[in-house]
C-alpha cells in the first residue's frame, strides 16, 4: 500500500553535513521524494510537533535541540513507507540501533540521533499536515518506477 511519511533531518544532521547522505539513503531505497524544505522552527511549532512528549523529563531539552538551527523536512512516498523508513532510521537510542541503520551507523547519543520519522500511518498524516501545506506535496511519476514498484493492479 502506498503511504507517505515525514522525516526530519534534525539540526545535528545539518550541522554535521549529513543531509545529502541521509536523503540519499531514502532515494536509493526507492522511496519517492514528494516534499522537501529547509526550515528553522520556533518553540510553539516544536511543541506542537512533539506534543506527545509534553511532560517527559527530556521535553524541554528536545525543544531546545530541535529549535537550535535549521533542519530539513522530507515527505517520502512508497509502499509501506512508514515502516520502511522506521526500519532504516533504527532504534531511538543509538547504542540499540542496528548497524546499517542511520542511527546505528552515524549517531551515538539519544538526543543527537539525527532523524525523526513518523511512527505510524496516522501520525504520518498528522505530521505531514503540520509540516507541509497541501500544495507543497507533489504527485508525479518517475521513469524508474517500473523497476522499483510492482505494477498497479
Ligand atoms: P523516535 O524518534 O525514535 O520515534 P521518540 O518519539 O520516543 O523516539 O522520542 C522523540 C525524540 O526525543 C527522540 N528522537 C530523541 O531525540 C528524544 N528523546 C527520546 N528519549 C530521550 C531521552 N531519554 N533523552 C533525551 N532525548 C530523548
Amino acid at each position: 500500500m502506498t503511504e507517505r511519511t515525514l522525516v526530519l533531518i534534525k539540526p545535528d544532521g545539518v550541522q554535521r553535513l549529513l543531509v545529502g547522505r541521509i536523503l540519499g539513503r531514502f532515494e536509493e531505497r526507492g522511496l519517492k521524494l514528494v516534499g522537501l524544505k529547509l526550515r528553522q522552527v520556533d518553540r510553539p511549532f516544536a511543541e506542537e510537533h512533539y506534543a506527545v512528549h509534553r511532560g517527559k523529563p527530556f521535553f524541554e531539552g528536545l525543544l531546545d535541540f530541535i529549535t537550535s538551527g535549521p533542519l530539513v523536512a522530507l515527505a517520502l512516498d512508497g509502499p509501506n513507507a512508514v515502516a520502511i523508513v522506521r526500519s532504516m532510521v533504527g532504534a531511538t537510542r543509538p547504542h540499540e540501533a542496528a548497524a546499517g541503520t542511520i542511527r546505528g551507523d552515524l549517531a551515538v547519543e539519544t538526543a543527537q540521533n539525527l532523524v525523526h520519522a513518523s511512527d505510524g500511518p496516522e501520525t504520518a498524516t498528522a505530521e505531514l499536515a503540520l509540516w507541509f501545506a497541501p500544495g507543497e506535496l507533489l504527485d508525479y511519476d518517475r521513469e524508474i518506477d517500473r523497476w522499483v514498484l510492482a505494477p498497479a493492479e
